[in-house]
């Protein structure tokens, strides 16, 4: 669900060598001493070549595992993750790794074989040089792999974590159109603030009580869907875009007046773009009210109506209209996402409930 919970820890090859190397040494024999002094350091060699195979192992593999496979993320993550990181590279690096996996089980077999056959100390010792240096180099031949899944794990440990199973209001419009005011309104509890890549813009996510529960996330987006998509580099357009996979719904806020500083035409140019590459359903909310004339409000009315997109008149300053608005978008497009959103949380609750 979320993207970056479950990120791993990941070594550098030199640090993922040093603690081979430290682990080995500890690795006590827990032989009764009575053996003869040959026969105790075959098995304390035989531990130490298992027991350190085996952490590594498991280390390789708990990062291949718990990295996200690109395929199974959301498009939204997809979307970011596409921009921020090299797809190709990322997955030749955790194919190495678990590769890598692979190769030390018959590296450690083939050093317990020599080191059980052994005659004498000097081929034991030798077999445990051998086997140090292999997996020493095994481990020194994935330094770039490493580096590359350490500096994903950053990148993606910065994406923001937002709900992408939650139905979400996105909500778009010019500046001082009233957005920040309109997700004030609808949100019972205060907004959060997620940064998000390549931008120096943040997403600020508002929570919307519904049924006694916090399940509609309302998204305003600072800088991002406030002027016209034709001014945008390639990147922060996909960044954008990326938004698209986001949103159930996309409120568009007008202002009548020109209080904000802006013309009707310059934000119906707007609307007009976002309504182009946005799939969402999109509902045109006219604010202000409260200090628009008749006239103004007519004329913006006439021209909505004109693209046919559903509106409604609300004054977020006041907060009037705000909640009939979130209502009308429950009860209409988020409907569908909403029920199933709140039979997996309740099927989740129950199955914790049977301690599952
Ligand atoms: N009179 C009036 N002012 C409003 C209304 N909604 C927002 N404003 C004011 O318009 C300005 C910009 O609002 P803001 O919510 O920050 O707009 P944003 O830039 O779209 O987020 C602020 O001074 C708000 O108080 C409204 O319904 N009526
Ligand atoms: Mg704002």
């Amino acid at each position: 669900m979320y993207l970056n919970s479950t990120l791993p820890y990941i070594p550098t090859a030199e640090e993922a060598i040093r603690q081979f190397t430290a682990r080995y040494r500890s690795i006590e024999a827990k032989s009764p001493s009575p053996l003869p002094s040959l026969e105790r350091l075959r098995r304390l060699e035989v531990a130490r070549v298992r027991g350190t195979s085996s952490w590594l192992i498991n280390l390789f593999r708990g990062i291949a595992y718990n990295m996200p496979f690109i395929n199974d993320l959301h498009p939204f993550y997809r979307e970011l993750v596409g921009l921020m990181i090299n797809v190709d590279e990322y997955r030749h690096a955790v194919g190495k790794l678990v590769n890598s996996s692979v190769a030390i089980g018959s590296i450690s077999r083939d050093a317990l074989r020599v080191i059980r056959a052994a005659g004498d100390r000097d081929e034991i010792v030798k077999a445990r040089r051998m086997f140090i240096s292999r997996i020493i180099d095994l481990i020194n031949d994935l330094g770039p792999e490493l580096r590359t899944l350490k500096e994903t794990s950053i990148k993606l440990s910065k994406i923001p974590s937002i709900n992408v199973e939650k139905p979400t209001v996105v909500v778009a419009g010019m500046p001082n159109t009233g957005k920040s005011s309109f997700v004030a309104c609808v949100s019972t509890k205060k907004p959060e603030v997620a940064d998000y890549p390549f931008t120096t813009r943040q997403l600020i996510i508002g929570h919307v009580k519904v049924y006694g529960m916090y399940a509609v996330q309302v998204i305003d987006t600072p800088g991002l869907l406030d002027r016209p998509l034709s001014e945008r580099n390639k990147i922060e357009l996909q960044a954008i875009l990326a938004l698209r996979h986001l949103s159930d719904v996309v409120v568009f806020m007008l202002d009548p007046t020109l209080h904000g500083g802006y013309e009707l035409k310059p934000q119906l140019n707007l609307l007009m773009e976002v309504k182009q590459s946005f799939k969402a359903n999109i509902i045109v909310a006219i604010n202000k009210v409260d200090i628009a004339t008749g006239d103004e409000v007519k004329r913006t009315v006439d021209a909505v109506s004109s693209l046919n997109l559903p509106y409604r008149l609300i004054s977020a300053l006041r907060c009037e209209g705000t909640g009939e608005l979130v209502s009308e978008l429950v009860n209409g497009p988020l409907r569908g996402k909403l029920e199933s959103y709140l039979r997996a949380i309740h099927e989740r609750a129950v199955r914790s409930g049977l301690g599952e």
